[in-house]
């Protein structure tokens, strides 16, 4: 500080300098005065560093009173928002849905048929709420072709929602495509869920087994637990598949058993399976790629039974900028019978790397796939890999223009794996996709 010394000097001026003073006494002087104003300066500094803090503290104080009362009165609007939400029944729901418009292509290697270059388009829109106590009901609407027959029969066919673009601007029709209620009751540890209705399929599987559009009907328990990074789970499934008041009914037994053990950067699902269909061959709807006799003039499915074990390995890891998936996925028909009965397995093999959440995200996939005629029921499994009795290759990429728009395109190369009536060909699928 400049002033010291020129104070110092001022003081020394001031007091006055006695002719014929001793110097070394004057200095002894000066050096005491400079000591007193220094520590006046340190003092005064302390003052002002304690004049600052004090204001800090209150700015502080008057930050957390304004916190406190934006929280409260935060609390207090929610509460009321609830309170009224709740009156109205309008809590709990949550509403979801997707458009696909596809571009699809089929060229056929032997010229068997024409080439068919075609649009189609899937709509779905759903709703889910939950109820409390554990419950919760979903329904959801999807697109998908009319079978409107003589027969009280009227619905779209199981593994495909989509809808040509080819009917003179005709309105496409709307088919209730779930419609399921959950229950996972408050005993123990919350460890089993029990669904019923026409629900989303509750099977560790890949298309092989079963195709992603389906949505099995009857009921299924799934009992689960956590213990840390290891999940086992077991699920049992009862599956109605075809009620005729003149005759027994045709229906699915299923049981699951699996783990999931889970890890910061990497993943595994190991599941078994057994699905045990019961007079299927004799009162099935849709061959799909099954091999079918005359009997008595019925058709019958030449399997005989479906009696179909499944082992299915998953593995994830998450430590890249890109994640990788692989899978191997492996089933027999143990019931196979009758002139094919060779044509009992099916198994798939694949990967993924990267996945498709948020916008510029990009991902591309493999598979390789062999679903023998008489492996698994036909009608349920891989619509666009053309059902049972098919081999070959599916190669994938799909990349998100923004957040929920996605285009993606998908080429399958496959042959048949009994040669019947079903040629080898090539399929071109291009989609646009917009999700929410
Ligand atoms: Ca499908
Ligand atoms: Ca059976």
């Amino acid at each position: 500080m400049k002033w010291i010394p020129l104070a110092t000097i001022l003081l020394v001026f001031l007091t006055g300098t006695p002719r014929g003073a001793d110097p070394a006494a004057l200095e002894e002087k000066i050096k005491r005065l400079e000591q007193q104003i220094a520590a006046q300066q340190l003092l005064l500094e302390e003052l002002k560093t304690e004049v600052r803090n004090g204001a800090r503290l209150q700015a502080d104080a008057a930050a957390a009173a304004q916190a406190e009362t934006r929280k409260v009165a935060t609390e207090v609007a929610q509460k009321e928002i609830g309170q009224e939400l709740k009156k109205t029944n309008l809590t709990g729901w949550r509403f979801f849905g997707d458009t696909r418009l596809r571009f699809d292509g089929t060229y056929w290697d032997e010229n068997a048929f024409p080439d068919r270059n075609y649009f189609r388009l899937r709509a779905r829109l759903g709703v889910s709420k939950t109820f409390g106590h554990g419950v919760s009901g979903t329904i959801r609407l999807a697109t998908g072709v009319n079978r409107l027959t003589a027969s009280p029969e009227f619905g779209g066919a199981p593994a495909s929602p989509n809808q040509n673009l080819a009917e003179s601007f005709d309105r496409k029709g709307v088919l209730l495509d779930q419609a399921f209620i959950t229950w996972t009751p408050e005993i123990g540890e919350r460890f089993l869920t029990l669904g019923g209705g026409k629900f989303a399929n509750p099977y560790l599987s890949t298309p092989i087994i079963w195709d992603v559009d389906v949505n099995p009907e009857g009921f299924y328990q799934k009992f689960s637990h956590k213990f840390g990074a290891v999940e086992p789970f077991f699920t049992l499934g009862e599956m109605i598949i075809r009620e005729n008041p003149l005759k027994d009914d045709a229906f699915a037994l299923a049981g699951q058993g699996g783990v999931n053990v889970s890890g910061s950067a990497a993943s595994l699902s190991l599941a078994v399976s057994y699905y045990d269909y019961v007079r299927y061959d004799s009162d099935y709807k849709y061959a799909g790629g099954n091999t079918i006799s005359l009997v008595d003039n019925t058709t019958v499915l030449n399997a005989g039974d479906f009696n179909v074990v499944e082992f299915l390995a998953r593995g994830k890891i998450d430590r890249w900028r890109y994640p990788v998936e692989v899978f191997v996925d492996y089933a027999r028909n143990l019931g196979a019978a009758g002139p094919y009965a060779d044509q009992d397995t099916a198994w798939s093999i694949g990967g993924q790397i990267g996945r498709n959440r948020a916008q510029r995200d990009w991902s591309v996939a493999y598979r390789y796939a062999s679903i023998e005629a008489n492996a698994v029921p036909g009608a349920f499994c891989d619509s666009d890999f053309g059902y049972a009795n098919r081999k070959g290759s599916e190669a994938k990429f799909k990349y998100n223009i923004y957040d929920p728009l996605t285009i993606g395109a998908t080429l399958y190369v496959t042959d048949p794996t009994l040669m019947l009536v079903r040629e080898s060909w090539t399929r071109l699928q291009v989609d646009f996709e917009y999700k929410f």
